[in-house]
C-alpha cells in the first residue's frame, strides 16, 4: 500500500498549525521528517501529522515548544545509548529544560544497568554542571535545581528495600563539604550491592557521625572530602586527638589521599564506583 503524502498546506489544514510555524518546528527542532519529491518539494506522512498534533496539544497545555520537542524526541527514539543519553542530559541542563532533565534521568535509569548509568551518564553530567557553574555559565539557582533533581533520583534508589547482605555503611560528607552527590552515588551503588546505607549527606560534624555510627552498630563509617578545606577540617576533627571511633573509618572523594587516611588512622578507598564497592566489601569481610 502506498501512503498518501501531504504537502505543507495539507498538513497545516489537517492539524490547524500555520505553515510558517510548521517550517520553524522543522528547521529548529527537527520534529518533522519530510521526504522530497523529484522536484524538491517536501512531502509529509501520517507520522508527521501525529507528531504535529502531539506537539500542538502539548503547547495548548502550556509547554514550551523546545520542551515539548525534546519530550517527543525522547519518547520516539527511546534512547538507550549511554553517550546519547549523556549528551541529551547535558543539553537539557544547558538549556534549563527541567522537564527534559527529568525524563532523561528517568530514561537513563530505566534503560541502562545502574553502574553504567552512574559512571557514563550521571557522573559526567554532574561534572559538566559543576564546571559550567564554576565558569559562570549556570547560575546558582540553575545548579541547585539540577542538583536537586539528580539528588531526588538517586535518593529513591538508596531507599530501595533489598536485604542487607554485606553490612551497614554510614556515609557522610566531612565538615564544610557540600559536594554530596558523588557520595550519594556511592550510596546507591552500595545499596544495589546489598548493603544497608545510612546516608547523612553534606557538612556533617565528625563527632556526631561517629556517635551515630556506633549507636547503630555500623560496619563502617565513610567520609567524603572533595575540597582542600574539608580535608583540613577532617584532619582537625579526626586527627588531634586521634579519634576513638570503634567503627572503622574510611576516607574517599577527590580531595582525600592515602597519606591523609594513614595520618588519621583511617582506610583510603577511591577510584571508580565498582572498584570502590568491591574494596569496601573486602574491608567489611576482613
Ligand atoms: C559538581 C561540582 C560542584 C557542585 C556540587 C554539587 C553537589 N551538591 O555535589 C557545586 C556547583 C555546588 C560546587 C560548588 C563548589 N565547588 Co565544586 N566542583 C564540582 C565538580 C565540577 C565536580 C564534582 C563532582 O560532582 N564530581 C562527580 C562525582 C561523581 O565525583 P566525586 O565527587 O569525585 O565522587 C566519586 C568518587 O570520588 C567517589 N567518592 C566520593 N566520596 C567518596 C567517599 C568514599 C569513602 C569513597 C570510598 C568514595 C567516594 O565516589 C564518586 C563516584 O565515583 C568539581 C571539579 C571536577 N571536575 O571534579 C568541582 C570542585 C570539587 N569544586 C571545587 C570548589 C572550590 C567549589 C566551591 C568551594 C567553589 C566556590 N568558589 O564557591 C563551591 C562550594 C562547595 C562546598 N562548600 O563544598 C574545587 C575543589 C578544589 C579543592 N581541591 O579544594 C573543584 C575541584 C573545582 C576546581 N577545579 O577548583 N561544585
Amino acid at each position: 500500500m502506498t501512503e498518501l503524502l501531504l504537502n505543507i498546506a495539507a498538513i497545516s489544514r489537517r492539524t490547524g498549525v500555520a505553515p510558517d510555524t510548521l517550517r520553524k518546528w522543522e528547521s529548529r527542532y527537527g520534529v518533522l521528517r519530510p521526504t522530497r519529491t523529484g522536484g524538491g518539494q517536501r512531502r509529509y506522512d501520517e507520522a508527521d501529522v501525529q507528531r504535529v498534533e502531539w506537539l500542538r496539544d502539548r503547547i495548548a497545555e502550556g509547554w514550551r515548544i523546545s520542551e515539548a520537542a525534546r519530550m517527543l524526541d525522547a519518547e520516539a527514539s527511546a534512547l538507550d545509548d549511554p553517550a546519547e543519553l549523556r549528551e541529551a542530559l547535558i543539553a537539557a541542563i544547558r538549556d534549563t529544560e527541567m522537564v527534559a532533565v527529568s525524563t532523561t534521568l528517568d530514561q537513563t535509569f530505566a534503560v541502562l544497568p545502574l553502574e553504567q548509568a552512574l559512571a557514563d551518564v550521571i557522573r559526567p553530567a554532574l561534572e559538566w554542571t559543576g564546571e559550567a557553574w564554576h565558569r559562570g555559565e549556570l547560575s546558582i539557582a540553575q545548579e541547585h535545581a539540577i542538583s536537586a533533581k539528580v539528588r531526588a533520583h538517586l535518593t529513591k534508589l538508596v531507599a530501595d528495600g533489598r536485604a542487607d547482605v554485606h553490612g551497614v555503611a554510614v556515609l557522610a560528607c566531612g565538615p564544610g563539604e557540600f559536594h554530596d552527590l558523588g557520595l550519594l552515588m556511592l550510596a546507591v551503588a552500595l545499596r544495589a550491592d546489598g548493603w544497608r546505607v545510612e546516608y547523612l549527606g553534606a557538612d556533617t560534624p565528625v563527632d556526631t557521625a561517629i556517635t551515630f555510627a556506633e549507636r547503630i552498630g555500623a560496619t563502617m563509617l565513610c567520609f567524603s572530602a572533595a575540597r582542600k578545606e574539608s580535608v583540613k577540617a577532617l584532619r582537625a576533627s579526626l586527627g588531634t586527638p586521634p579519634s576513638k571511633s570503634t567503627v572503622p573509618i574510611v576516607i574517599g572523594g577527590a580531595g582525600s589521599s592515602p597519606e591523609l587516611a594513614q595520618e588519621l588512622g583511617a582506610t583510603y578507598v577511591n577510584g571508580n564506583l565498582s572498584a570502590a564497592v568491591s574494596r569496601l566489601r573486602r574491608l567489611a569481610r576482613a
